[in-house]
């Protein structure tokens, strides 16, 4: 920020940047800039006091613990409504940063902006994701502590933004440091490929990650990036096959569809239009996207290149995705005894046979035929149309989904760090789906609810902890703060023996006549009367008048959801018929031989279901978050039509609401309002007092001593701690602020007066 930005608030402007349309914004001073700094550029006394009511009226407050009102949701919202339409994106609650989607390009990420974050105190430069980048690694670097980032917010909100502006901030951050270049690169380019592959066009986002990923940066005793380690959950692998009217199959079939690279089509027999093959047909908008496609492709590829994956392992990746399309091709016909048949001129199972590597005939037969094991005897059965559809859309949402995770564990090894520092520490940084509530909820909403009501425990256990730690630390009193702790939702779905999902699994495991029917049953036998659970039974509230007889409804900490249990039973057991198992096992196609040896025939034990794998996954992810010092980033979208400079309250508020904010500030704010280091105090007000101005040498505690009781602060209004100044009311600070304003002016004036000669 430049001297003169530090003191009035730079009008907005409008420029064109590579043809898009660039605002800049208003800029904000951070709370702590230095009075020295802020001398520079004298105005008149009045203007000084428009200025700092002006600019808290027009830009609202940078951090919300400073609102008075600060129960009020409306406050809230029109704090956060204000700084938007000042194109001011970022606002704090205490060390927690709020983000709301421009939806357009802010200069705001500059390579100027991001240096004035470098080595900056939390409040010394206006709220930004850089603050908190840096504030991390500072932590980790000098402090030794192992921190990690936790982003959240609903589809669109800017989560995946977010995260890339952490990892660029810590390239930028470590540019001075030897031998980090080569890593700083993978871990960069680690996002196109993954976007690529795991990223889809959906209503909400044009760029929506369907999965989730946690990625650990590990930095070396220098603090330089030395490696990383990715963690993904949940691919929404249901895309694969079907995708909503509008939206698109993962980016990485249109990307390889459009490529120009002919010997590589030829190759993999591909046509090079997407509405040729049934995966990907339903998409409206693909030529419009072609050409971007194709110059993703290149990005993909380049991506790969610097993460070394060689020529022969593209080559198997393309001949997965395009076996995936060929898959989807291949039409069953019924035959005269009622079963299914493949034509035998059907090309496409022929192809996805030949880019698999595995015997054609094998494949045709493991797709129309079901083996069994009962008592002993092998039996083989013939399936009827719809049972080998079925297995064929198995079989491709299987290939997928595994493949992507061989993709993950195949960066994880080219992210490793060569030489592991023994001192090495990391920063985590979780992009995660925030909370879903559609028209229709199915089973992916209950397991990405569920993950959600985890980090929301997570999230009050540490923030509640690091508040208790620091008036700890500081020697102040606690004062107990009342919340809503939502460990009561997570039990009743995750206790051991009554929760949903140990029912879920009993359903699933029990042989015979269970269910998606059944299981409801039990889960109203079970559950009902449960303060946050509700059953289509009873309809005494609005919501459960609209519930169905296959509907279930959960309160949770966000609202309450309804959940349709058609096909629970049928996506947790998330079965794959053995002959195609096997077959897949034998694959001469090192990826896809890899991504099935596991499996083995011989195992009576059956595998976990996909929900008890989830819950298993999420526990080893908050112990892992737990161990480290978080921030938090919470992400909020303005609106639903992806579009700049519209705010939307009603969407708005739902967010606030399901992010838990206002909890979040009412705890912040049980306490103190407001707290500094003394220096940090001290160095801003120490003219307000003719003790402490213009030379102040002794300790900064008693500086700020003075300090206040010049200022006449009441009794109540602070608490002196160990190295901080608490103040209880936002009132107190501003006076002080208005009062400090005033005195800058007042010095500024008479500096002026002997700059003319006076
Ligand atoms: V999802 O849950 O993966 O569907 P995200 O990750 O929350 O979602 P994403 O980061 O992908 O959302 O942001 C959506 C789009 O909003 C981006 O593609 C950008 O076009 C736009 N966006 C988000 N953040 C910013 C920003 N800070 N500046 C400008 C932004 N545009
Ligand atoms: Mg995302």
């Amino acid at each position: 920020m430049t001297q003169q930005d530090s003191v009035t608030v730079a009008e907005n402007s409008t420029q064109q940047v590579d043809g898009v349309q660039v605002v800049e914004n208003a800029e904000e001073p951070g709370l702590l800039e230095s009075p020295q700094k802020m001398l520079i550029r004298p105005v008149s006394v009045q203007g000084v006091m428009e200025h700092s009511l002006q600019h808290r009226e027009r830009v609202g407050v940078q951090d919300f613990v400073l609102l008075e009102d600060y129960r009020s949701e409306a406050a809230f919202i029109d704090n956060l409504k204000k700084r938007f339409h000042e194109n001011i994106i970022y606002t704090y609650i205490g060390n927690v940063l709020i983000s709301v989607n421009p939806y357009k390009n802010l200069p705001i990420y500059t390579e100027e902006k991001t240096k004035l974050y470098f080595k900056k105190a939390f409040f010394e430069a206006p709220p930004h994701v850089f603050a908190i980048a840096d504030n991390a690694y500072r932590s980790l670097v000098y402090e030794h502590r192992e921190q990690c980032i936790l982003i959240s917010g609903e589809s669109g909100s800017g989560k995946t933004e977010a995260s890339k502006k952490v990892l660029e901030y810590i390239a930028a951050r470590t540019n001075h440091l030897r031998n980090v270049e080569n890593v700083k690169d993978k871990l960069l380019q680690s996002n196109p490929l993954l976007e690529a592959f795991g990223n889809a066009k959906t209503h909400r986002n044009d760029n929506s990650s369907r999965f989730g990923k946690y990625m650990d940066i590990q930095f070396n005793y220098e603090g330089g990036p030395e490696g990383g380690h990715i963690l993904n959950y949940l691919l929404e692998k249901s895309r694969v096959v079907s995708q909503m009217h509008g939206e698109r199959n993962f980016h990485i079939f249109y990307q390889l569809l459009a490529s120009s690279d002919q010997s590589l089509m030829t190759h993999l027999k591909l046509q090079g239009r997407p509405e040729a093959y049934k995966y990907t047909s339903d998409s409206t908008s693909h030529m419009s996207q072609r050409a971007n496609d194709q110059e993703q492709f290149r990005v993909v590829q380049e991506a790969m290149k610097v993460i070394e994956i060689g020529e022969s392992e593209q080559r198997e990746i393309f001949e997965i995705v395009a076996s995936v399309l060929h898959l989807g091709n291949v039409k069953f016909v019924q035959n005269d005894k009622g079963y299914a048949e493949i034509l035998s001129h059907d090309a496409n199972s022929g192809n996805a046979a030949d880019l698999l590597k595995v015997n054609a005939t094998a494949l045709r037969e493991a797709l129309t035929n079901r083996t069994i094991e009962a008592r002993g005897d092998v039996v083989s059965t013939p399936l009827d149309v719809e049972q080998a559809q079925y297995a064929r859309d198995a079989l491709a949402k299987a290939i997928y989904d595994k493949h992507f995770s061989w993709l993950v564990s195949r960066l994880n090894s080219s992210l490793a760090p060569i030489e592991k520092d023994a001192k090495s520490s990391v920063i985590g940084i979780l992009d995660i789906y925030g909370f879903e509530i559609f028209p229709k909820n199915s089973f992916e909403q209950f397991c990405i609810n569920f993950c959600n009501e985890k980090l929301q425990q997570l999230f009050i256990q540490l923030t509640l902890r690091q508040e208790q730690e620091e008036y700890l630390r500081e020697g102040i009193e606690w004062e107990p703060v009342e919340y809503f702790n939502n460990i009561i939702i997570c039990d009743l779905i995750e206790a051991r023996h009554k929760g949903i999902i140990s029912i879920l699994d009993d359903e699933c495991l029990r042989p015979g006549d269970a269910t998606d029917a059944s299981f409801l049953d039990k889960l109203n036998q079970h559950l009902d009367g449960h303060q946050h659970y509700k059953s289509h039974r009873k309809s005494d509230t609005k919501t459960q008048k609209l519930m169905g007889r296959d509907e279930f409804c959960l309160v949770h900490y966000a609202g309450e959801v309804t959940y349709n249990v058609n096909t629970f039973l049928e996506k947790n057991n998330d079965l794959l018929f053995r002959d195609i198992q096997s077959l897949m096992a034998s694959s001469d196609n090192t990826i896809v031989g890899c991504c099935f040896k596991d499996y083995n025939l011989r195992s009576k034990k059956r595998p976990e279901t996909a929900i008890t794998q989830f819950k298993n996954s999420l526990n080893d992810l908050i112990k892992i978050l737990s161990s480290k010092e978080p921030s938090y980033i919470r992400c909020i979208k303005p609106n639903d039509f992806k579009a700049p400079m519209q705010f939307d309250d009603k969407l708005v508020s739902h967010q606030v609401k399901y992010l838990g904010l206002m909890e979040n500030l009412r705890v912040r704010r049980a306490g103190f309002a407001y707290r500094r280091t003394y220096e940090a105090f001290l160095e801003r007000y120490k003219c307000l007092s003719a003790e402490t101005w213009p030379n102040y040498r002794g300790a900064a505690r008693d500086g700020v001593q003075r300090l206040v009781e010049a200022l006449q602060y009441e009794k109540e209004e602070y608490r002196m701690g160990n190295t901080k100044i608490f103040v209880r009311f936002p009132k107190t600070l501003f006076a002080t602020e208005d009062a400090f304003q005033i005195k800058k002016n007042d010095i500024a004036t008479i500096i002026q007066s002997r700059w003319r000669g006076y």
